[in-house]
């Protein structure tokens, strides 16, 4: 960094501000003899941290993350905070990124005590270079970010940018500002969309590993949407989110699972299959609209209801009605379990406070296990077996999510997980190929 020039700062952490990175990258030049690297950290749902323990503790927390990272990375050229939860370091010449990625890593596995509370930071990371692809120092920032909106959308920790990232990106952006003109005053148009079958639910097997039958399914969500094509739920869900129609739409998804799950075939060994529906964070503002939902389907169908198991996402938003909430759904006789464990901001005490029977553990652990990294493959397969013994204190029956190789199946089964659900056994199947899958995979 050159020495001397007084880069525009950020006032909380000290770091560089945005404007200060920014004109530090652009006083490279266009083709810099030496080579740079961004890295672009962002502290997974920290939303959830600002809205459920106060932005001053949410600061805290910036602050405390921002003292780490500089002593972590002293060779770093210069740290800044672009803004928010965003946290990005430089670095010059050829250093080797991957090991910093896993000191990075390691970092925010440890857990912080922050005024009496303990919280598990996790973090995605967009890195963007100006060799491979060769990017401008001007344009690192935003390319690193790019790659980072990458890993949010992949659900990996990281993420390299690549240019073809950057039509995605302008393509989520035009879906979005579509979706937000045709749905601003008009919940009309979900309402439409519903009634034209727009929305469609796909499921994904979820299979006993030790038997090789299939259990139950996940239902997800589709929007075939008659201009745009199909759209992806990352990018509706959290929009219906903001726009408050998720309550509309969770209801649906929850009433045409359960209808469909009644209509499926038994196994052939006489066994009937589970579905497991997705629950936004936001239906649990108003747990009646869903809690009504789930009645209403259970009276029209007649299913056992113990085949319903319903996945929520940690967070610490409404965490005190999500709890009682839960409650209420299991004395309706339904299972409930906590999805993409691990990620973003995690708490063993909620692990503990929740009336939970099943944890799913998040797929990007899953995805590391047979990284070609030694070190990284050998961290990810401990805390994938931390989080297995995890379940087992708590008492909760782990789903091991997103195994696509015969080497992560032998791996995590010699940890002892049983259920499981990925690509390895299927990529999610369209409704009418569900009865075939039961029948053909469905046990003795
Ligand atoms: O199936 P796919 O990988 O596209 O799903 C992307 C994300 O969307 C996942 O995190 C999944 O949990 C979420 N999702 C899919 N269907 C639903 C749904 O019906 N309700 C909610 N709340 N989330 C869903
Ligand atoms: O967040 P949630 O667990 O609900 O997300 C489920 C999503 O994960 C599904 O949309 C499904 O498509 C995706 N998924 C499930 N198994 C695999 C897998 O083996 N590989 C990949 N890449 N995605 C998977
Ligand atoms: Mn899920």
């Amino acid at each position: 960094m050159k020495a001397g020039t007084e880069w525009e700062k950020d006032n909380l952490t000290g770091l560089l501000s945005r404007r200060g990175m920014e004109t530090l990258l652009a006083s490279y030049g266009d083709a810099p003899e030496i080579s740079l690297t961004l890295l672009t950290v962002q502290i997974a749902r920290f939303g959830n941290v600002n809205s459920g323990m106060g932005v001053e503790l949410g600061d805290r927390i910036i602050s405390l993350a921002s003292k780490r990272l500089s002593k972590l990375f002293p060779n770093a050229t210069a740290l800044a905070r672009p803004h928010g939860d965003h946290l990005c370091m430089l670095f010059e010449g050829d250093q080797d990124i991957e090991t910093e990625l896993e000191r990075l890593h390691d970092f925010t596995q440890r857990p912080f005590a922050v005024r009496g509370k303990v919280v598990v930071l996790n973090v995605k990371v967009g890195i963007a270079t100006t060799d491979d692809p060769p990017t401008q120092p001007a344009l690192l920032l935003q390319a690193s970010e790019i790659a980072l909106q990458d890993a949010k959308r992949t659900k990996l920790k990281t993420s390299h940018f690549s240019p073809s990232m950057v039509e995605t990106a302008q393509h989520v952006h035009h879906m979005e500002n579509d979706l937000r003109v045709a749905l601003v005053n008009h919940h009309v148009e979900i309402h439409r969309a519903m009634a034209n079958e727009e929305f469609f639910l796909v499921y994904q097997p979820i299979v006993d590993a030790t038997t090789g039958a299939v259990v139950a399914f996940e239902a997800l969500m589709r929007w075939n949407h008659p201009q745009r094509g199909l759209i992806r739920p990352d990018v509706f869900i959290a929009f219906a989110e903001k726009m408050q129609i998720m309550d509309i739409l969770g209801t649906w998804v929850i009433q045409r699972a359960i209808y469909e799950a009644s209509n499926w075939p038994l196994r052939p060994d006489g066994r009937r299959v589970g579905v497991s529906v997705n629950v936004s964070p936001t239906q649990f503002v108003e747990p009646r609209i869903l809690l009504q939902g789930i009645r209403e389907a259970l009276d029209e169908t007649e299913i056992d209801p113990s085949l319903i198991k319903f996945e929520v996402t940690e967070t610490s938003d409404f965490a005190e009605t999500m709890k009682s909430t839960l409650e209420r759904i299991r004395q309706l006789g339904c299972c409930t379990s906590l999805d993409d464990f691990g990620t973003g901001f995690s708490s063993l005490t909620q692990l503990n406070d929740l009336p939970l029977d099943y944890l799913k553990l998040d797929r990007s652990f899953i995805a590391e296990l047979d990284s070609s990294n030694e070190d990284q493959a050998r961290l990810s397969r401990r805390i994938t077996q931390a989080i297995l013994t995890l379940a087992e204190t708590f008492q909760v029956e782990p789903i091991v999510e997103g195994i696509e190789t015969d080497e992560q199946l032998a791996t995590v089964r010699k940890l002892g997980a049983r259920l499981i659900q990925g690509f390895y056994f299927s990529k999610p199947l369209s409704g009418d190929r569900v009865a075939d899958f039961i029948r053909a995979v469905g046990g003795k």
